[in-house]
């Protein structure tokens, strides 16, 4: 018989809601450490919770629990990032308002979360999409572009004409819209761009001090991309103009043997030649229909020579001209120096091509492959500077001291980072506060007019042109300078769906404020986050711009850290059930795939988890244990039938025993995959606890007044220990075994005394919070054990403290037994008796009398 485990959660999350159990004080207190645990905050799709979600939140849902316990002031919020494309596409299809489907959906997450008993602070609830929330997110987008931070520019969007409306990236697939498969193309817009480039170096001396997964750092650090290296001017033959390029290797400045324009480069025209300028025109055309990831990733280096040459500064050559995709004009000066002895594009392209490969560097064999390495520099020198015999970093610096020397170039550092392109041709999104006067000077909203909010409308079609939606709504876009009170009209841009999630965790320590984003004292005493947890697809994007936000309300003196998130943790992806499929040979027989010779024709068969064995690393069949099976997890897919929904497991299991179970599949940061198996393990693990602790099925009260016996105190004070080290090292998987091993030696006992069951319950409660209270309150108490100081330790127990005993036979010393300390006088008997020495003196008498002195002595008396 399961525990009545519906009846107890609805009973404790009415019980916390009704009692505000963890509403975390709107004060600041005076002498209250804090402690910050913070979720990502989830896009409310329509598809409601899926298994991942509770992974984290479970995760931080027991640190929460755990602090209070500690006696931290808590705070564990939640919210929605509910701006985003999925809600206005749903509009389009269905005509509903995305605020409707929006609430809808929000509706369902919370209900979902409730049920999962997560000790949110529901008062701090925040909506990016509320109008009281944007108000600040369009406020700090002022502070950008008064900074300057924020610039209008002319950047290329994917123009779908049949749809009559731009599309994201995301959205467009070998350059056809994923709906529909029409083509698309690349059109100059309008567009607000974010200066972040500014805060490229600081973004990345920030990642040094933060306790985050190296693997994240190393993204971040790679997308940021900070590259030295030197500008180096090429003067063109014929044309009184010199190219610049950016190379991280000009010590093989010797090896240059042509040169390579973007498709876009502002001198490409001015160096192509009549006979080439068609085929050059041609080229350009192709390459603009890409997007710059397909011009890196395609494997295929193509390009035109213009007709035009430049002149190589150190060996005085001309140089031929190209055109080719694979430069883009986005990053360096759009421009380089091939040296195809030495860079595997260039020396791929320059095979291609049929272009002069000259080594430079001594080492590899460049008929075969670009030399990339170290080594002495050959071929290298001119009558005035020599690079010949140094290596790479000598020969580096020498070239840069001698180009700043003659003026044809300096040292330089370049960014992969890119300016962040801000705007959205959307409806769903927040409008920017700011207006165009007649003349086309933009001007910003003032503050005390914020929010801008965004104009009902009840069609979602596009506008058929590039803008977003809202350009068609006049009696929106037309307003009024706010400085003139002359005609005005407003931007309808909206901003991109990171602009909400790049703030959000200020709003939650002073949700309601109206005067400020946030109260100095408040940030003060709360920031920085003490721990973050979400998926690991949001290690650059998300994680960057809001690094980068923060990074600016800093120098604003709106924030008091430089950064926002002291510990981060991405939790792993939780994977179907693992599908094991066995292989019949031409003749039915099960076999093993390795064993059989490849032409053997194989029938691959699904086979049940029951009737699967592990041996060693490898699965087997369980009735036939030398035939091998394959063992495969997959992603949850809509497609391949395996997605788990967490509202079932509640209620087949109950709460509980999701969030027990999804901790203790394996360590957090980990991929895994679902077992149902597992699951009902974990949830009679819990059913055990209930019948330990609660005396469901005990004819005597199974919670006894009576001292604990050493072994009871050890057993409980062992466990405190591995839980509460393991709560730290959020090694959650292994607490719950500790867990479970207490109860499984508890369960032997004859009687459960208090002063074991309640720091045990105690222990319990961060993980399994509905059933932890249910039996604190049968345990005789009134009030909630969320504040109930978390059980502490004491070595002294557990140190199984032993005494040496000498055992007699007739007064006669024959052994030295050890004993605990505490064992009582049946168990030091039985090991006397059994005592080597011992045995051999009494195996052919009778024992008369037994003395037993507690800690002296044992001695036998014989007849
Ligand atoms: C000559 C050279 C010789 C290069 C050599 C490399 C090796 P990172 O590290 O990413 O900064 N490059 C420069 N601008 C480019 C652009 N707009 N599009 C495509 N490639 C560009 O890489 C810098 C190197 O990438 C530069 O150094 C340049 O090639 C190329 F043995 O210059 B190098």
């Amino acid at each position: 018989m399961a525990y009545p485990f519906h009846d107890i959660e609805t009973k404790w999350q009415k019980h916390w809601e009704e009692h505000q159990t963890f509403r975390t004080p709107d004060e600041v207190p005076d002498d209250t450490d804090e402690f910050y645990v913070l979720d990502m905050f989830p896009y409310p799709s329509g598809a409601g919770l899926h298994v991942g979600h509770p992974e984290g939140y479970t995760a931080t849902d027991i640190v929460a629990r755990y602090k209070r316990k500690q006696g931290f002031n808590v705070l564990h919020p939640m919210g929605w990032d509910a701006f985003g494309l999925p809600a206005e596409q749903y509009a389009l299809k269905t005509n509903t308002h995305p605020r409707e489907t929006t609430e809808e959906n929000i509706a369902q997450f919370k209900r979902q979360l409730k049920r999962l008993g997560f000790s949110y602070d529901w008062q701090r609830e925040i909506n990016t999409t509320d109008p009281d929330y944007y108000k600040w997110t369009q406020w700090i987008f002022l502070q950008l572009y008064e900074k300057g931070l924020a610039y209008q520019s002319e950047e290329p969007v994917w123009w779908c004409d049949e749809l009559g409306t731009v599309l994201a990236n995301e959205e467009v697939i070998d350059g056809k819209s994923e709906r529909g498969g029409h083509p698309c193309e690349r059109v100059p817009m309008r567009q607000w761009v974010l200066k972040i480039t500014e805060y490229a170096d600081r973004l990345l001396e920030g990642l040094e001090d933060l306790d985050w997964p190296e693997s994240t750092k190393e993204m971040q650090r790679n997308w940021i991309g900070r590259s030295e290296g030197a500008n180096v001017y090429f003067d063109l033959a014929g044309v009184d103009d010199s190219l610049e390029v950016y190379t991280t290797r000009p010590d093989t400045l010797f090896g240059a043997t042509y040169m390579v324009l973007a498709p876009e480069h502002e001198l490409l025209d001015e160096v192509t030649t009549e006979p080439h300028r068609e085929k050059v025109e041609e080229y350009c055309t192709q390459a603009l229909r890409k997007s710059e990831r397909e011009r890196q990733q395609q494997r295929d280096k193509t390009g035109v020579f213009t007709g035009g040459y430049a002149v190589n500064p150190v060996t005085g050559e001309d140089i031929p001209i190209w055109v080719a995709d694979y430069v883009l004009v986005s990053y360096g000066t759009g421009a380089i120096m091939a040296v195809p002895a030495h860079d595997e594009r260039d020396h791929a392209f320059a095979e291609r091509y049929d272009l002069p490969i000259r080594t430079v560097v001594e080492g590899g064999d460049v008929d075969q492959e670009a030399y990339v390495g170290d080594g002495p520099h050959v071929n290298s020198a001119n009558e005035n500077v020599s690079l010949n015999g140094l290596d790479n970093k000598e020969a580096k610096e020498k070239i840069i001291e001698w180009l700043e020397a003659e003026g044809t170039g300096e040292h330089t550092v370049n960014y992969q980072l890119q300016d962040w392109l801000f705007s959205r041709q959307r409806y769903w999104g927040e409008p920017f506060p700011i207006v165009f006067t007649e003349d086309g000077e933009d001007k910003p909203v003032p503050e005390e007019e914020l929010p801008v909010t965004l104009p009902d409308v009840d069609t979602f079609e596009p506008s058929g042109t590039p803008e977003g939606p809202l350009t068609t709504i006049e009696d929106w876009v037309e307003t009024t300078d706010p400085e003139t009170g002359g005609a005005a009209t407003r931007e309808t841009n909206t901003m991109p769906q990171w602009a909400g999630s790049c703030w959000y965790y200020l709003r939650f320590l002073d949700p309601d404020n109206d005067e400020q984003l946030v109260d100095p004292e408040k940030e003060e005493y709360w920031m920085p986050v003490d721990l973050y947890v979400g998926g690991s697809e949001h290690a650059v994007l998300h994680l960057l711009y809001a690094r980068f936000w923060h990074k600016v309300l800093y120098d604003a003196g709106v924030v008091s850290t430089t950064e926002p998130f002291q510990t981060l943790v991405h939790q792993g992806m939780i994977l179907g059930e693992t599908e094991y499929t066995a292989y019949r040979d031409e003749d039915g027989t099960f076999v093993s795939a390795e064993d059989v010779a490849d032409d053997t024709e194989l029938t691959p068969v699904q086979v049940d988890e029951d009737a699967i064995a592990k041996e060693g690393d490898v699965f087997v069949l369980e009735e036939r244990p030398e035939v091998q099976v394959d063992a495969r997890s997959h992603k949850m897919s809509k497609s391949r039938g395996n997605v788990i929904n967490p509202d079932d497991v509640v209620d087949e299991y109950g709460a509980d025993t999701l969030r027990l179970y999804e901790m203790f599949m394996g360590p957090l940061e980990q991929d895994k995959p679902w077992s149902t198996d597992d699951m009902e393990g974990v949830h009679r693990f819990l059913n055990r606890a209930w019948r330990l602790l609660a005396g469901a099925d005990r004819e005597e009260q199974a919670v006894r007044d009576e001292a604990p016996d050493g072994e009871q105190l050890r057993t409980l004070h062992r466990t405190i220990k591995r839980v509460t080290e393991d709560i730290e090292a959020r090694a959650f998987n292994t607490a719950i075994a500790a867990m479970m091993e207490f109860v499984n030696a508890a369960n032997k006992w004859d009687a459960m005394p208090r002063e074991i069951a309640e720091p045990f319950v105690l222990l319990l409660s961060p993980f399994a919070p509905h059933l932890a209270e249910e039996l604190w309150a049968r345990l005789g108490h009134d009030a909630s054990l969320a504040y109930v100081d978390w059980p502490a330790y004491d070595d002294e127990h557990i140190r199984r403290e032993v005494v040496e005993m000498p055992v007699q036979v007739d007064g006669t010393v024959r052994a030295t037994i050890e004993v605990d300390a505490d064992a009582d006088e049946d168990d030091v008997l039985a090991a006397a008796k059994a005592a080597d020495n011992v045995a051999r003196y009494l195996s052919d008498v009778d024992i008369q009398r037994e003395i037993y002195v507690p800690g002296q002595i044992v001695n036998f008396v014989t007849g």
